[in-house]
């Protein structure tokens, strides 16, 4: 059995290797052409970044070193007892790029919970931070929500979100606990160009250390656009919910998608940057509820199922958006608020425990790679004139 820093240990030198070479050999090979299109349209499309964990198909979706979401619910071990991924199996893979075996996800496990003996190098990197996370983040909600309420202590013998679970007050709730080892597996990593993680790479690569990194990226995580769409989803919805009453029909669901819509806002949970289809997580996660009866009973849930029945097409004759199908976000929240966990405002917080997997991967191979500080060339709209005339 490996541990993790061994199983890095055995990567590093060859991506090294491979990054010296592309360096030397390949330096001015041509990627792509930069349209003015990348330049006004906050770079979108364009080839300008390096990130190793994962790639985001357009129509399949999100791939973890070329493993796309079924295929890691297959292979990547659960917890003792469960059956969905968990956080340490996820990050072995993103981090080195292999399916740890049982044993090494139950020593990742162990070593996190006990903030164990890791190597300088990386200890700085995953164990001081990855480890305290789920601690941090539930101290907040205990503190915000359930003053006074003792916090349980770290249990060595479970993983991290087993522990993140019960430090929340909800380690009773199995079903709660592998609904939040999926989310937060899934939600780990989507490609180094959206907004947290770029910035997570932005402010590392002038050397800042991982926490003002990370923090950084947390504030980018917290626009509607981006991260906080988890908690919109949930307030439209029921909103939504409020407004059509008990009868949930499409054509009241349809009426409800156009006055959003003719408002002016965008409909909280569709569309996406990358994207092209219906997203793998959101897919992953409405199979999770279509395999607990309790789960499709509930209304909000039902709604959220519904609304995915028509609100493509809705989305389609408004004809603004280049992808009509939902992301994550539009049914993530819905099944936390079902077990009890209600507090809208604390589920972005959830998603910054998750999207640390992926970053810190980042920050890792930024540093094991000497990737220098990002600075890319900005042009004014003058200058992009100048350029097209010549
Ligand atoms: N409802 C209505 N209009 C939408 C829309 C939606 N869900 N998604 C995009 N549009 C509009 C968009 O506002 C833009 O309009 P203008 O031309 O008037 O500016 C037009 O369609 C073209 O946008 P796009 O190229 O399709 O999308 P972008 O790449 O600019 O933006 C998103 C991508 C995700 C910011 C956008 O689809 C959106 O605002 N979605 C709703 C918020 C959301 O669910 N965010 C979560 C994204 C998620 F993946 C995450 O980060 N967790």
């Amino acid at each position: 059995t490996k541990t993790i820093r061994e199983a890095l240990e055995e990567v590093v030198p060859r991506k090294q290797l491979q990054l010296k070479q592309l360096k030397t050999e390949h330096s001015q090979a041509v990627l792509g052409e930069v349209t003015v299109e990348n330049v006004v349209g906050g770079m979108r499309g364009l080839k300008a970044m390096l990130w190793e964990a994962s790639v985001l198909d357009p129509i399949e979706g999100i791939r973890f070193h070329g493993l796309a979401i079924p295929d890691c619910q297959k292979q990547l071990p659960a917890a003792p007892g469960g059956k969905e991924i968990i956080a340490e199996s996820m990050f072995w893979l993103l981090l080195t790029g292999k399916v740890p075996t049982e044993a090494e996800t139950r020593q990742l496990s162990r070593e996190l919970a006990e903030k164990g003996d890791l190597p300088e190098y990386i200890e700085k990197l995953i164990d001081s931070l990855l480890a305290r996370l789920p601690a941090l983040a539930a101290r907040i909600y205990r503190n915000v929500y359930n003053p006074g309420k003792p916090i349980p202590a770290i249990n060595k013998d479970l993983d991290l979100v087993g522990n993140y679970v019960n430090m929340l007050g909800f380690g009773d709730n199995h079903d709660l606990t592998e609904y939040m080892r999926l989310y937060i597996a899934i939600h780990g990593d989507h490609e180094g160009g959206n907004a947290s993680a770029h910035t997570t790479h932005l402010v590392g690569s002038t050397l800042a250390d991982p926490f003002i990194s990370y923090s950084a990226a947390l504030y980018a995580l917290a626009g509607p656009l981006h991260g906080l769409a988890n908690q919109e989803v949930l307030r439209w919805q029921m909103n939504m919910q409020k407004e059509i009453g008990d009868e949930i029909t499409h054509d009241k669901i349809k009426e409800f998608l156009w006055k959003t819509l003719k408002s002016g806002q965008v409909v909280p949970g569709y569309g996406h940057g990358v994207l092209r289809n219906p997203d793998p997580r959101f897919m992953a996660l409405q199979q999770f509820c279509e395999s607990r009866p309790q789960l499709l009973d509930d209304r909000v849930i039902q709604l959220v199922r519904k609304t995915y029945e028509v609100a493509p097409a809705v989305l389609k004759e408004h004809g603004k958006t280049k992808n009509p199908y939902p992301n994550v976000d539009a049914t993530s929240g819905c099944v936390l608020y079902h077990y009890g966990l209600t507090q809208f405002k604390y589920y972005t917080v959830i998603f910054g425990v998750s999207r640390a997997l992926g970053c810190l991967t980042q920050l890792v191979w930024a540093r094991a790679l000497g990737l220098p500080i990002e600075r890319p060339k900005s042009l004014s709209m003058d200058a992009i004139e100048k350029l097209i005339k010549n």
